[in-house]
């Protein structure tokens, strides 16, 4: 039996000036909702290491240096517990997100901060809610 126990996500923010990149999740928890590209850390990764992978993963994106922007507790339910990562970079105009994973996202898309669409994923909602600002 695996142990039970809140597990590591981590959730990247990929933005390209003021806009950031979100996908409507399908296919698993969270279906329906609109997140940032990401997923669990893995066994011996760093978090660098992790939003990278899935980043190029997810989008094709080759992020370079992403920096630790902040952190969220989310319980989920009773037996699902993430702590998420959040890890920024800012990537150049001209960077295109492809549509990797077309079974776990409905699509990419560039939107401002403060329009992000609702219903959001529940660690995005939470980092909405919190004292983060990613522009000073
Ligand atoms: P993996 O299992 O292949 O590593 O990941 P995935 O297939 O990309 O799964 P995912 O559902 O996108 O991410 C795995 C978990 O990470 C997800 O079930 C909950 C957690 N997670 C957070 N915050 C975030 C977030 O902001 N974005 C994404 N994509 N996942 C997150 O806790
Ligand atoms: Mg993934
Ligand atoms: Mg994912």
């Amino acid at each position: 039996m695996s142990p039970v126990g809140p597990k590591v996500g981590v959730g990247v923010l990929l933005f390209k000036g003021e806009n950031v990149l979100v996908g409507k999740r399908k296919g698993s928890h969270g279906s329906g909702t609109f997140a940032l590209p990401g997923g669990h850390l893995e066994l011996g990764e760093s978090f660098e290491q992790c939003a990278i992978r899935e980043v190029l993963e997810e989008t094709g994106v080759e992020i370079r240096d992403p920096v630790f922007a902040y952190a969220t507790n989310t319980v989920f339910n009773a037996t699902t517990h993430y702590v998420t990562v959040f890890m920024r970079v800012d990537v150049e105009p001209g960077v295109e997100a492809k549509l990797m994973e077309p079974d776990k996202c409905e699509g990419w898309m560039w939107v401002p901060w403060d329009s992000i669409p609702e219903p959001m994923f529940e660690p995005l909602q939470a980092l909405k809610e919190s004292r983060y600002q990613p522009f000073g």
